[in-house]
């Protein structure tokens, strides 16, 4: 399957709920109750108020202007207005990088990296994995296990060792080999709140002090935790700068909405999508692709 058909497959919840309301909505008119009804429309698949407030404003103007009267005509406005709250410059990322990536427990940390590793990979970067969530053996054997799948180096140490020193070791094995990205994955223990930050923070000096390279923090994001999911942005974005989001399990959920909530609320972008369990379920957020998959 293309690129276009997984993303469309992982956002048919999603699709299904907003197209086949927006159907049973229309009345044949593109009236006030048309738009009081498509604005309940929006709001109830995770879209927030100001976003939907935005996309309505534009939608209207656009009808107006273009004398927009069927159904057909009115989803490419739609489309339009959609696409237009997502628009985000592209920025490609630089080599060597490495890639901070964190977020609450269960959210898919550990499955995103082992998919990012396996699409470097597939780019012809070399790739390192840092098992920076010491605290359970089984995060750094879950690790593992996607090191092999995706074929690439990874550096672990044992169970309760300082996440630190691992990273600290990681760079150093990245720079001696020459790799073009390392991966480091984190713990995200919101339970035990101060340990996080303070083992966040540390390892956030750590790269600062033994990396040259690029770098980049990624907190990743469970769409179907919906609005929830905001809140994490905010309590990890005050101990560590976030550059981009992963948002995870769009295939689980019809409020795929919620990532235009994200593009308005926060000024930081979404950069991949994850709509499977599968080392291929993973792909570059395609502003085009994903509003063409919901509408
Ligand atoms: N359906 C679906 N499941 C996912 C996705 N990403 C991760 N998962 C599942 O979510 C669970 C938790 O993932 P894990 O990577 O261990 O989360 P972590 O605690 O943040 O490291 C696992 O069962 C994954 O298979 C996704 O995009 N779609
Ligand atoms: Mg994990």
């Amino acid at each position: 399957m293309g690129i276009f058909g997984k993303i469309f497959n992982g956002l048919k919840k999603t699709k299904d709920a907003l197209v086949s309301k927006i159907n049973s909505i229309f009345h044949g008119e593109l009236d006030d109750e048309f738009f009081e009804d498509l604005e309940y429309t929006l709001i109830s698949s995770d879209i927030s108020v100001t976003a939907t407030e935005d996309i309505i404003d534009n939608v209207k103007t656009s009808c107006k202007k273009q004398k927009i009267k069927t159904m057909e005509e009115f989803k490419e406005v739609l489309r339009d207005a959609m696409m237009e709250i997502l628009a985000n410059d592209e920025e490609e990322e630089d080599y060597p990088v490495a890639i901070t990536i964190v977020g609450v427990n269960g959210v898919g940390k550990t499955t995103a990296i082992g998919k990012l590793a396996h699409s470097f990979k597939q780019d012809r970067k070399s790739v390192l994995m840092v098992a920076g969530d010491t605290f359970r053996a089984a995060a750094a054997d879950q690790l593992t296990e996607w090191s092999k799948r995706a074929n690439v180096r990874i550096v672990k140490y044992t169970e309760g060792a300082d996440p630190g020193a691992v990273v600290f070791d990681g760079l150093e094995s990245a720079k001696a080999k020459k790799d073009d990205v390392v991966l480091i994955d984190t713990a995200g223990r919101l339970q035990n709140k101060s340990n996080l930050m303070e083992e966040l923070r540390k390892i956030n000096k750590v790269i600062d002090k033994a990396w040259e390279g690029e770098r980049k923090n990624y907190i990743v994001l469970d769409a179907t935790t919906g609005q929830n999911a905001l809140s994490q942005v905010e309590i990890f974005n005050e101990i560590i700068p976030l550059d981009g989001i992963i948002l995870t399990k769009l295939d689980g959920t019809a409020k795929g909405g919620v990532v235009f909530t994200i593009a308005k609320e926060y000024n930081i972008p979404v950069k991949y999508i994850g709509v499977g369990e599968g080392i291929d379920d993973l792909q570059k957020f395609d502003v085009k692709a994903f509003v063409d998959s919901i509408i």
